[in-house]
């Protein structure tokens, strides 16, 4: 069973959007690990955007994403890493399906609504960066059965 890191970006707290994405993600079968509202550090947001550092959205990015709480979260499931980015869509929302999150709920790159790890290491990789193994919950619900064959 996979596990993704998915962060609601400030934006999305700001907008109302929190109980809306969640319920996707609920309603699509994913088990819910954990689950925090913060607000990140400028470190931790270093680190966990460090591949883009130097490139010129940078200084905006990093404004954006600690300029409010966010919704750090853990998911678990089949192939959710890979579920997450598709329920996601792309990362500009002018190019992200309608029906996904960034497509239903975004206009601007600058302020894309969601955060999802985009492979397994680097999902391994952000949690890490926001959650310690004791806030990590296993466990099982009796509707699993329902879910997977
Ligand atoms: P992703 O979030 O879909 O993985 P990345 O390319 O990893 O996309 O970029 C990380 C985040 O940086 C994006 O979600 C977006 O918030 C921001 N970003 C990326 N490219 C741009 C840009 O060209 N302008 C402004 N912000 C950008
Ligand atoms: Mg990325």
């Amino acid at each position: 069973m996979e596990r993704t890191y998915v962060m609601i970006k400030p934006d999305g707290v700001q907008r109302n959007l929190v109980g809306q994405i969640i319920n996707k993600f609920e309603s699509k079968g994913y088990r819910l690990a954990s689950m925090k509202l913060l607000r990140i550090t400028e470190e931790q947001a270093k680190e966990h955007y460090k591949e883009h550092i130097g490139k010129p959205f940078f200084p905006g990015l990093l404004e954006y994403i600690i300029s409010g709480p966010v919704v750090a979260m853990v998911w678990e499931g089949k192939d959710v890493v890979a579920a997450a980015r598709q329920m996601m869509g792309k990362t500009n929302p002018l190019e992200a399906a309608p029906g996904t999150i960034r497509g239903d709920f975004g206009l601007d790159i600058g302020r894309n609504v969601i955060h999802g790890a985009d492979s397994v290491k680097s999902a391994e990789r952000e949690i890490a960066i926001y959650f310690n193994k004791q806030e990590i919950c296993s466990y099982e619900k009796t509707l699993e059965s329902w879910l997977y064959e």
